[in-house]
């Protein structure tokens, strides 16, 4: 039987080095859109990280030219692709709110176009967020809770998300959303709050660093692994009927809980280090997140392996390898 090919974008991401990882264990030829920068060379650290760099096919492309989409597509005919790609980082999104709108939103519907004109057939997968739900309408967020985004990137979102409805409704194409709640793991970009906190903690443990400097901790989340994640982005392009989830653990934690679970892990006091810094503070917070993922696991039999703890732990014992080697 001829290899299953998928195509990534946003393969230099988090998300998108996992699942490459995953796919290229699965069989799949795996192609990924990567945009040039004048760091060529260093652009696949991740796929380094993870000893697949070599094994992946990389297009020089970018979401906002709907060109390279086209030829990318017409030159892999990929029986998958994932739309992984897009100005992720939220409180760079009130900086940046028109790139964002560009990457985040417009982006998505220029892929489902270079889908549709090109690769009909190919299924999709759209990395939808709970950052949609926003100002919270219910304790528990599911597939049927209304939405009400509190950034530009949860607005952005939130239209490639009913663009991938839509085009599945008008023109019958195998598009599915996931709309994950937060995933991390030690390949996180350090501006995200988890692998902000494991890379202070240790720096502080090292002697490299004093203080952690955070916004707001009293906020929840609902943390789970990428690795776990991005199991269920493949698990949705494996059913007969395109669909929207939810990916969650169903359990939420205050950012300040998160940081005890780093700075316990190596014996020290958080109240010894964070301080608080009102500039981190965002211009409208999303406050508390709790997804409910009762549908993934009743038609993926998908759930969340990995706890937080043990996350964590392996994230601050990442970083402590990463900057012994760099010290
Ligand atoms: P990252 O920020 O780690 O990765 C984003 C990727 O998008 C990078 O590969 C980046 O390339 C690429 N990219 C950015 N702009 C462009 C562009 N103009 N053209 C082409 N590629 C571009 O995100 P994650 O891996 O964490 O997340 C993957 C997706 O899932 C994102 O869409 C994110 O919004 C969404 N998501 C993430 C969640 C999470 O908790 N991680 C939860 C829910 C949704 P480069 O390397 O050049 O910067
Ligand atoms: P989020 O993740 O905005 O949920 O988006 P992030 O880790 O940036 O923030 C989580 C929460 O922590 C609070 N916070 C801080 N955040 C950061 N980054 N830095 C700080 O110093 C800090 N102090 C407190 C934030 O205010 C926020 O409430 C992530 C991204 O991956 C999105 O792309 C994705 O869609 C969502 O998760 C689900």
């Amino acid at each position: 039987m001829a290899k299953k090919r998928a195509l990534i974008t946003g393969i230099t991401g988090q998300d998108g080095a996992y699942l490459a990882q995953l796919l290229l264990e699965k069989g799949y030829d795996v192609f990924g859109v990567v945009r040039r920068s004048s760091h060529a060379g260093v652009f696949d650290h991740r796929l380094k990280w993870l000893g697949i760099a070599s094994d992946v096919q990389i297009f020089d492309g970018n979401l906002t030219d709907l060109s390279s989409l086209l030829r990318i597509v017409e030159e892999t005919t990929p029986d998958e692709v994932y739309n992984l790609a897009a100005q992720s980082f939220v409180a760079a999104s009130w900086q940046q709110p028109l790139l964002t709108g560009q990457v985040t939103g417009l982006g998505a519907a220029a892929v489902l176009e270079s889908i549709r004109t090109r690769q009909p057939q190919a299924r999709f997968y759209q990395a939808s967020t709970s950052e949609m739900f926003g100002l919270i309408q219910e304790p528990m967020q599911s597939e049927t809770t209304p939405f009400y985004p509190r950034s530009p990137y949860g607005i952005a979102k939130l239209y490639a998300h009913w663009m991938t409805v839509n085009y599945r409704e008008s023109f019958g194409l195998h598009a599915s959303s996931g709309i994950l709640f937060n995933h991390e793991s030690p390949l996180r970009g350090t501006e995200f709050v988890t692998r902000k906190v494991t890379d202070g903690v240790a720096r502080i443990k090292l002697g490299l660093a004093k203080e952690l400097r955070l916004g707001n901790i009293d906020v929840k989340r609902d943390w789970g692994h990428a690795k776990d994640y991005v199991r269920a982005m493949w698990l949705m392009l494996q059913q007969e009927t395109p669909d929207d989830y939810v990916i969650a653990t169903g359990r939420t934690t205050t950012v300040r809980d998160m940081c005890a679970i780093a700075f316990d892990h190596v014996g020290l006091n958080p109240d010894d280090h964070i301080v608080i810094d009102p500039a981190l503070f965002r211009p409208a917070e999303v406050e508390v997140l709790l997804g409910n993922p009762g549908k993934a696991k009743r038609v993926l039999g998908w759930s969340a392996e990995i706890p937080l703890e043990t996350m964590i732990r392996e994230m601050v014992d990442a970083d402590l390898a990463r900057l012994r080697v760099a010290v």
